[in-house]
């Protein structure tokens, strides 16, 4: 097989093993069933056509139009040892996934692709710059990185600011029962807090927007600086979408990262559950109103309405989880076949009530 590159330092010997990737017994087991006489391998980097993928003390350079499916960073896989340049023989199990829906197209169904942007997720740390607070950003990333079993809010750049109390007013009512952890990658403050939510074995992944601090956090938690980083514009405080591949490092102990580029807008696959996985203070409040399908508008009864005049709720956090399940419906409709004819169905249903009675006032459902 081609050796692309040997391991975190050129010149080293060995380079990575596959413990620094987070192999485990179980994970050798399932190759070892699924096929014995593979290389077993991780997916650090997959790019179109080709894919970075590092085996024991290698990191290879492989071709992947003839893989099983498109293998994204994070895959466990195992490599044909018989195809001198690599070829993947088998994808394992995806224990989490990162997805996003494209549309295809080529395709005039309007049908959806699903692209898994990362594979085997363990814990999703969620950026956000303790100099721009955004609760409702913050909301979003969460809901992004929904597919991870676990999340920690980390805020960076604490070296840059004085209120420390303004981080758990904004942030503590939206991270609820997430760690939320301030650090500064200047100082070194707090990142012994964030290591110790980072077990043996897990695969990280950092989400935020750009220019919040993934990348430099990155190197603080390696000790090195490994990934480029770019200083935020002057003009608006953005970042320049530095990063814009997601790759995996490990960080000692079997524990790797993925640095995810900023995601644009809400193209993940984001369903009501999740919804409601984020807003969870907001779900179990509405399970408290007289009617199921209460919209928390001017409904009587509403357990959700009597939150905010009581001030547990606020009307910005409200207001963020109708617009979500709003947006995650409207989703749906777009992603799922069966809903599509559903609403396509309303729409004719509501053309036809129209033409029978043509008073605007009375066509409000
Ligand atoms: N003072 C201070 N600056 C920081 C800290 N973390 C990040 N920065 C600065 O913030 C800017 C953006 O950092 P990056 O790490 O490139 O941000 P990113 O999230 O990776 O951005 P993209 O790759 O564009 O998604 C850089 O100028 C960093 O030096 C911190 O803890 N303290
Ligand atoms: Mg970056
Ligand atoms: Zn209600």
């Amino acid at each position: 097989m081609s050796v692309f590159s040997s391991g975190p330092e050129t010149g080293s010997e060995g380079g990575w093993s596959l413990a620094d990737l987070g192999w485990s017994s179980a994970r050798a087991e399932e190759a070892a069933s699924v096929d014995p006489a593979g290389v077993p391998g991780r997916v650090i980097r997959a790019d179109r056509g080709h894919s970075l993928i590092a085996i024991d003390g290698y990191v290879l350079s492989v071709e992947t139009s003839s893989a099983p499916a498109q293998p994204a960073v994070g895959d466990w896989v195992t490599l044909d040892p018989g195809v001198g340049s690599g070829r993947i023989s088998s994808i394992l199990r995806r224990a989490t996934r990162f997805s996003r829906a494209t549309a295809l197209s080529s395709d005039s169904t309007g049908s959806v692709e699903e692209q898994v942007l990362a594979a085997n997720v363990d814990l999703a740390l969620v950026v956000e710059p303790a100099i721009d607070l955004n609760p409702r950003r913050l909301e979003r990333e969460l809901l992004i990185a929904d597919g991870a079993t676990r999340a920690v809010v980390v805020v960076t750049k604490l070296d840059l600011v004085s209120d420390i109390a303004a981080i758990w007013n904004s942030l503590e009512p939206v991270s609820a029962h997430r760690p939320l952890i301030p650090v500064s990658a200047l100082t070194g403050e707090g990142l012994d807090r964030l290591r110790a939510h980072f077990e043996a074995g897990t695969t990280l992944a950092c989400f935020g927007a750009s220019g919040v601090g993934k990348s430099t956090l990155i190197n603080a938690l390696l000790g090195e600086e490994r990934m480029a980083t770019g200083a935020i514009r002057a003009d608006d405080g953005r970042g320049r979408h530095t990063t814009v591949t997601r790759e995996l490092f490990p960080l000692g102990n079997g524990v790797t990262v993925i640095d995810m580029p900023g995601i644009r807008a809400l193209s993940t696959v984001a369903s009501a559950e999740a919804v409601d996985d984020v807003f969870e203070d907001v779900a179990r409040l509405a399970a408290g109103c007289r009617f199921a399908d209460c919209a928390h508008q001017a409904e009587p009864d509403c357990a959700v309405l009597a939150a905010v005049e009581a001030g547990e709720l606020t009307e910005g956090r409200l207001g963020a989880y109708r617009k979500l399940l709003r947006e995650a419906a409207r989703q749906r409709r777009r992603t799922d076949p069966l809903e599509r004819d559903a609403e396509l169905r309303k729409q004719k249903a509501f053309g036809r009530r129209r033409r029978r009675n043509p008073d605007p006032k009375r066509q409000r459902r």
